[in-house]
């Protein structure tokens, strides 16, 4: 139900990719920039008219020329030592993401690790909230069957499999 896999998030086959956005949902660099430049550019078409998302939340948009039907914008928060709650606010995009997958009737949806890039928020806890969130959401009874956590490198694979086992799985 829970899978950690390696690879490029914007190839999979799956209904929703998130996306690790900014407030302005206008693009940038990391897997944001991937996910761009593999949707073209009707994504910032639509990105353009949903007006920014705070810190926190998500909002959904096509998935254009992506594999995926659907995007999820999440916009994680900026690691700043972790006392400006940047832990909760981590928490929040991954209940908002789970939250809009179930009002979209998606059953397969892929996450990269939010905030864990550019955002400088630490691996091994993002990885931990990550999965205490979506364990919940499922747990809570929830119409996903399929939850992938997408890994750029080999050595974020293994650290993220690490932590599942930790979760039991
Ligand atoms: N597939 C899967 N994971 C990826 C990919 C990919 N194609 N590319 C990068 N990652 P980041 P953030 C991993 O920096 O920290 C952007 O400019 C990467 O190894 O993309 O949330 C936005 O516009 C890392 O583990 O996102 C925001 O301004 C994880 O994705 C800002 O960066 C997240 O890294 C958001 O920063």
């Amino acid at each position: 139900m829970v899978e950690i896999v390696k690879g490029d998030i914007t190839e999979l086959q799956v209904d929703a990719i998130v996306n690790a956005a900014n407030q302005t949902l206008l693009g940038g660099g990391g897997v944001d920039g991937a996910i761009h430049r593999a949707a073209g550019p009707r994504l910032k078409a639509e990105c353009a008219m949903a007006a920014g998302c705070p810190t926190g939340s998500a909002k959904l948009t096509e998935g254009y020329d992506l594999p995926a039907r659907f995007v999820i914008h999440a916009v994680g928060p900026v690691w700043h030592g972790g006392g400006q709650g940047e832990d909760e606010l981590l928490a929040s995009c991954y209940r908002a993401a789970m939250r809009l997958a179930e009002e979209h009737r998606i059953d397969t949806i892929a996450f990269p690790c939010i905030s864990t890039g550019v955002y400088h928020f630490p691996f091994e806890r993002a990885c931990g909230i990550a999965l205490s969130e979506i364990f919940r959401a499922l747990d809570e009874g929830s119409r996903i069957r399929q939850v992938y956590c997408v890994c750029f490198s080999e050595e974020d694979f293994d650290t993220y499999q690490r932590i599942l086992s930790t979760f039991g799985q």
